[in-house]
């Protein structure tokens, strides 16, 4: 599938692109599957969504997880978990998630970061001390270091997750290579507080595919724009991001920003 990840595809070429019949992707739309939109009686769709329809298709079938009301009921027993320091609750959660089919990227989203946030706030406003807010982030990074996925199969590339020199903050590096991962991407997880040569001499020296930059000390930005565009010029497709972008849509990130190098 080659072309801009933003054209607009009318519905029997996303059909053709998906190996389907027309009739089957007409259904896909109205069943909302397909995201399209009605533009003078004939659907658009755009080659991103194409792309992530024909990905899932790809993906080893899961069984059906969870749906959104049980992941925010386990997210708040996470919560209460995370601030009793309760490591055996908080990964019995996950655990027991994980068997029912939700992925470890959505586990990420939906269970770990509304309190692991909530709780950051709290602290920030002073109503708990910053030793409950360190035990519930270490209590994460263990959680996360058991349930670190595996995939089988072809490796999409290889990338490297990182956060730059003064940017210690590495909860975050570690979720975004989990979601790589899950995607099926080899990655290098170098780590929180990386210097700047020694990142763009890495990726070079590696073969890196994609860079991941993971951002959070906003102290630290322009020097985190100034790596990416170092990687940029020695043609390594880079990405820079933190809190506000869901990891969900990290694995479609990279595949935009890796096209945006070939066009
Ligand atoms: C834990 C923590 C720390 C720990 C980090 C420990 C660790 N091992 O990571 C320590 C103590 C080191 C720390 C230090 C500091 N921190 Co701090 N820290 C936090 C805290 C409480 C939680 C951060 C966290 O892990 N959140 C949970 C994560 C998982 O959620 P998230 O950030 O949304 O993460 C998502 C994205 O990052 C995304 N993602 C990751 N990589 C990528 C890549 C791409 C491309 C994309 C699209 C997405 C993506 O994935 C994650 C999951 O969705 C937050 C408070 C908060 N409310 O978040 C402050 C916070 C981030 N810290 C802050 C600050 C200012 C600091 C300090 C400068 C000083 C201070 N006030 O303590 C120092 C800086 C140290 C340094 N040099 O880096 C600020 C940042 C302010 C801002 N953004 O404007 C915050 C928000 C608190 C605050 N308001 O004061 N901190």
């Amino acid at each position: 599938m080659t072309g801009p990840e933003n054209a607009v595809l009318r519905l029997s070429d996303a059909a053709d692109e998906l190996g389907i019949h027309y009739q089957t992707a007409y259904r896909w739309v109205r069943t909302g599957r397909l995201p399209a939109r009605l533009v003078n009686g004939e659907y658009e769709v755009s080659r991103r969504d194409v792309r992530g329809v024909a990905d899932r298709l790809r993906a080893p079938s899961r069984p059906i997880g969870p749906g959104p009301k049980r992941l925010d009921r386990q997210a708040e027993r996470m919560h209460e978990a995370l601030v009793a320091g309760d490591e055996a609750a908080a990964l019995h959660i996950a655990r027991r998630l994980v068997e029912e089919g939700t992925s470890v990227t959505e586990l990420i989203q939906s269970v770990l970061v509304p309190p692991l946030r909530r709780i950051g706030q709290a602290w920030q406003d002073g109503q708990l001390a910053i030793a409950v807010e360190h035990r519930a982030s270490a209590v994460v990074e263990r959680l996360l270091g058991e349930l670190a996925p595996n995939p089988r199969g072809r490796r999409r590339g290889t990338a490297m997750v990182a956060t730059v020199a003064g940017d210690h903050h590495s909860l975050p590096s570690t979720m975004a290579t989990i979601a790589l991962r899950e995607q099926n991407w080899h990655v290098h997880h170098l780590g929180a507080n990386m210097p700047a040569d020694e990142l763009v001499r890495f990726c070079t020296e590696h073969r890196v595919d994609v860079a991941v930059i993971s951002l959070t000390n906003p102290d630290v930005s322009q020097l985190a724009i100034r790596v990416a565009q170092r990687l940029r010029r020695v043609g390594v497709p880079t990405l820079v991001g933190g809190p506000g972008r869901p990891l969900t849509d990290l694995a479609d990130d990279v595949r935009t920003e890796m096209q945006r190098r070939v066009n």
